[in-house]
């Protein structure tokens, strides 16, 4: 069977911040870690305070995107830290899945402070999943929400660190907003931690991306598969500014192809050494600094001389993709 999930827009791979200073969108999905294994020391995780006994596991006995979720219970405690946060707005998103009922509480957090060796941190956000069957914000004033058991939800997390504010979000419905870094210390995201008092908790598709960005939509994509060879051809449209330049990332099981849409909006690949199909194409939201700083007028005004029967004059970012356009030929 040759099938193409749902597009979303889930990941960002790399963002430059207007100020030039790199700041890498993070995402997780677990797919790509062995079913039934630990997950610390996968993925940049790690156990709270290094603490070997803090493990989770990488599971398929419940998940979002397939075929992995981690499943938090007993003295997990996953810590994934989160270095450089400091300025921008920013959306933490997790897909959460609590099956009823809830023995003990069981947690998403985030740390505004987070150093494993000298044993330091500050919390920026508990959110607390209650045996009372209510999700509740431990530090602010907030609305309690009620879980929904057996069943994915997604936690939402806007945050503004200019202005030092968050809002957070549980199934869509609003549970707290104030100040970030509301304990103190640092106004950053240093640090998610995905800890359980002793009940069972799944996550997947952890991200942190930038917020406020659109992403564009695909308008097609075909894949033709030759078994064969065992080569996918990918040829996809989308609907973009034909000025940006926007990335997609392709994915069979682990195997991730990168694509990037050119000023027309359209990208190729060959994916080789696979059989079967893709599974599923993520697009990434085009952001500040990323693309064409400056954009040629339009593309059917883009001019430029020199060009063969073959080329057509094209619209390009230089200096790999983050300087200004440039009309040429290709
Ligand atoms: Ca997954």
């Amino acid at each position: 069977m040759h099938a193409i999930r749902q597009v979303t827009c889930l990941s960002v791979v790399l963002a430059v911040t207007a100020a030039g200073q790199a700041q890498d969108p993070w995402f997780d999905t677990f797919n790509c870690y062995q079913t039934g294994s630990g997950l610390i020391g996968q993925g940049g995780w790690d156990g709270w305070y290094h603490d070997p006994n803090a493990n989770g596991l990488v599971t398929d006995e419940q998940y979002l995107s397939y075929p992995n979720s981690v499943k938090v219970a007993d003295a997990s405690d996953l810590c994934q830290y989160l270095a450089g946060y400091e300025t921008g707005q920013w959306t933490i998103r997790a897909w959460h899945y609590v099956p009823a009922p809830l023995s003990a509480s069981t947690y998403f957090i985030v740390n505004n402070e987070y150093d494993p060796d000298s044993r330091t941190a500050q919390w920026a956000i508990e959110l607390n999943f209650r045996p009372d069957g209510t999700v509740i914000d431990d530090f602010r004033a907030h609305t309690p929400r009620p879980i929904a058991f057996n069943g994915w939800a997604e936690i939402r997390i806007e945050v503004d660190l200019d202005a030092n504010v968050q809002a957070t979000y549980y199934n869509g419905e609003l549970v707290s907003e104030g100040t970030w870094a509301v304990r103190g210390g640092a106004v950053a995201i240093a640090n998610f931690d995905l800890f359980s008092n002793g009940p069972i908790a799944f996550f997947d598709d952890l991200s942190l991306a930038r917020a406020g960005v659109v992403c564009e939509q695909i308008k097609s994509l075909k894949q033709k598969v030759n078994e064969k060879k065992q080569q996918i051809k990918l040829k996809l449209k989308s609907t973009m500014d034909p000025q940006k330049l926007l990335h997609w990332v392709a994915q069979q099981g682990c195997r991730v192809v990168d694509l990037v849409t050119n000023a027309r909006g359209k990208a190729k690949a060959t994916v080789k050494g696979l059989v079967g199909h893709v599974d599923s194409v993520v697009a990434e939201c085009p952001v500040p600094g990323r693309g064409c700083s400056q954009t040629c007028p339009d593309k059917t005004s883009c001019s430029v001389s020199g060009c063969t029967a073959e080329e057509k004059p094209i619209c390009r970012c230089l200096n790999n993709e983050q300087g200004p356009a440039q009309c040429r030929c290709e």
